[in-house]
């Protein structure tokens, strides 16, 4: 483990979204937005970050998915790697590149790792039993096929994974299958050849690795362990797919590599997507991965901890070309909705599309970090969501923001005054609440602590409200006292500025409207700002604030959560319908 003085820059990832479909909520805290407020937080002090992200478009999830829309898989792929991307920058996700795992350089890339692997015997062919169709004369790995499961009865367990009991699967193990292609039962067994990736040879240096990482959260330590522990098994790294990066061996060319043996190697080469595209310089993604001053921080889902921990690792350590491993693993559990699971085909839960229609971005963004599912589940609650969007976004922020603004514009025909008595106690002791909070600040962000970063956050809002309170500008204007109004107004236009830069990680649009309630001609700036920068109460004297502010949140109504309640949960809505109202249903895809 390198000491932080000698990292010279980041890479931070979000697990590449599957191509296939529209993410939900669950998957948007549980991987994309970490990755972007801890770049945005990197960025804020000043560090050379490269963040990115991508649609992971290789598999059976994505070719099932093209079959049953009706495109050919490439027309499939564009389509919704071009809908997710529009989604995310919605969002605010502010990745320096979103590519995808089907550009031509990750199949460079994969391929040249792959025939490194080789070349240092790291991966052998077997012959194995896989399902065939007969009548649509191909193979049906993975996903291609559902069956009972041979564990717990469940019909139809994929091939890869029972959905029920979560036991992994190997097609051919499927009671009675049926081809999901032309849903016959006309199927036989046939051999194939496959490679495999010798994880037994790499056992001793994944271990020796994983051992150093004490900086790991527990949770993704005790999941790499446990897989040590069982002791690492060969894996699969081939599939007979057309669809996906072809085996570059003349033997093998009918091969494709498994998705999960090219997705991870798509953090490489969206980089050099972004190098090529942005940087203009195609060699320049080296200087990243290839560089052991710099940190690579990853977010996923938990289930994808063991890839992350021990395949991938494995791959790049035994392709020894000096590529770096991952320096954080932080893994999220699950986001529950109102208590149940998010489900497509059921029309539970909010999706990323529908939650854009219905409130700004950085609504979700906020409550979302605030109940980031950390450490256990966490479950989207509209009664907590109306409660956090009220009294903290609302009421805490927006009114700060409001009552400076307005006050400003009254007090002081809309000029940021200076300072009468810079020795005011008050005030210093406001200054010693912020250097607080600006502390805790990177030690939360250093610890990867979501939850508690938000409510640090939240609770400089509160310090910013007592403030304002407690000096009571209206009173004093009232008695005359101009001085006093104008040190408590100066001093809050200040506060508000170091709030809007600070909040930028979480709410970046809100950061930007704040910027233009205090004047600033190009409320993009404050992205530009930097952490030695934040701790200025001057800059902004003299400066006209905006003459009309308009709140910066709307409070939601009892009477609007509740109509989303109904129209986002199936089990509600039939309940109410026997109570003969009329419910508009969702449409569903
Ligand atoms: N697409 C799986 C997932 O979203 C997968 C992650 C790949 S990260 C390289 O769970
Ligand atoms: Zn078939």
């Amino acid at each position: 483990m390198s000491s932080d003085n000698k990292i010279e820059r980041y890479i931070v990832t979000s697990a590449l979204p599957y191509v296939n479909g529209i993410k939900h909520l669950g998957n948007f805290i549980g991987s994309l937005l970490p990755a972007d407020v801890h770049a945005r937080y990197l960025r804020l002090l000043g560090k050379d970050v490269v963040a990115v992200c991508g649609t992971d478009e290789h598999g059976t999830p994505a070719e099932i998915a093209a079959l049953e829309e009706g495109l050919p898989v490439e027309e499939y792929c564009r389509k919704y790697y071009e809908i997710q991307k529009s989604i995310y920058e919605r969002f605010g996700l502010s990745f320096d590149f979103f590519g995808r795992t089907s550009a031509p350089e990750n199949h460079q890339i994969t391929q040249d790792i792959f025939l490194k692997l080789w070349k240092n015997g790291l991966v052998f062919e077997k012959e194995t039993e896989q399902l065939y169709c007969l009548n649509d004369q191909r193979f049906l790995p993975d996903r291609y096929v559902e069956g009972e499961c041979p564990h717990c009865g469940y019909f139809p367990a994929r091939g890869d994974q029972c959905e029920e009991c979560s036991t992994l699967l190997n097609p051919p193990e499927l009671v009675n299958p049926r081809c999901k292609i032309c849903g016959k039962r006309n199927i036989e067994v046939r051999k194939s050849t496959h490679l495999f990736l010798d994880l037994p040879k790499m056992q001793e240096r994944v271990a020796s690795w994983i051992r150093q990482q004490d900086h790991w959260p527990l949770s993704t330590r005790s999941i790499a362990e446990g897989w040590l522990k069982e002791g690492l098994r060969p894996r699969a790294i081939t599939r007979n797919l057309k669809w996906g990066i072809p085996v570059p061996l003349e033997k093998y060319k009918d091969l494709v590599f498994y998705v999960w043996f090219d997705a991870p190697i798509g953090y490489i080469s969206i980089t050099a997507q972004w190098a090529k595209e942005i940087k203009k310089n195609p060699e320049v993604w080296k200087e990243y991965w290839k560089n052991p001053t710099t940190r690579l921080i990853q977010f996923m889902g938990v289930d994808n901890v063991p890839f992350h921990t021990v395949t991938w690792p494995a791959t790049l350590m035994g392709a020894n070309d000096d590529y770096i491993l991952a320096y954080m693993v932080k893994g999220f559990h699950w986001l529950m909705y109102e208590g149940g699971k998010f489900s497509t085909s059921q029309n539970r839960g909010i999706f990323m599309d529908k939650a854009l229609e219905l409130y700004p971005a950085d609504y979700w963004r906020y409550y979302l970090l605030y109940i980031a599912p950390e450490n256990q589940n966490t479950s989207f609650e509209w009664d907590g969501f109306q409660q956090i969007v009220n009294h903290h976004l609302n009421n805490a922020l927006g009114n700060f923001a409001h009552r400076t603004i307005t006050f400003i514009n009254k007090e002081c025909n809309g000029i940021v005054p200076s300072v009468n008595n810079p020795d005011d106690k008050e005030i210093q002791a406001l200054k010693e609440i912020v250097r607080k909070h600006m502390k805790a600040y990177t030690e939360l962000f250093d610890s990867y602590e979501f939850q508690k970063a938000t409510q640090n956050l939240y609770q400089l809002w509160q310090e910013a409200n007592k403030f304002f309170q407690q000096r009571q500008p209206w009173k004093h204007a009232k008695e005359g006292n101009k001085k006093h109004v104008e040190d408590t107004l100066s001093a809050s236009a200040h506060l508000l500025r170091i709030i809007a830069i600070l909040s930028t990680p979480f709410i970046p649009f809100t950061a930007e409207k704040i910027y233009a309630l205090l004047g600033y001609e190009n409320p993009k700036q404050v992205h530009e700002e930097r952490w030695n920068d934040i701790f200025d109460f001057e800059c902004l004297i003299k400066r006209k604030v905006v003459p009309n502010p308009k709140p910066l949140f709307k409070k939601i109504s009892d009477k609007e959560k509740r109509k989303y309640q109904l129209m986002f949960n199936p089990d509600l809505r039939e309940e109410t319908s026997t109570a003969k109202e009329e419910i508009p249903r969702e449409k569903k895809k």
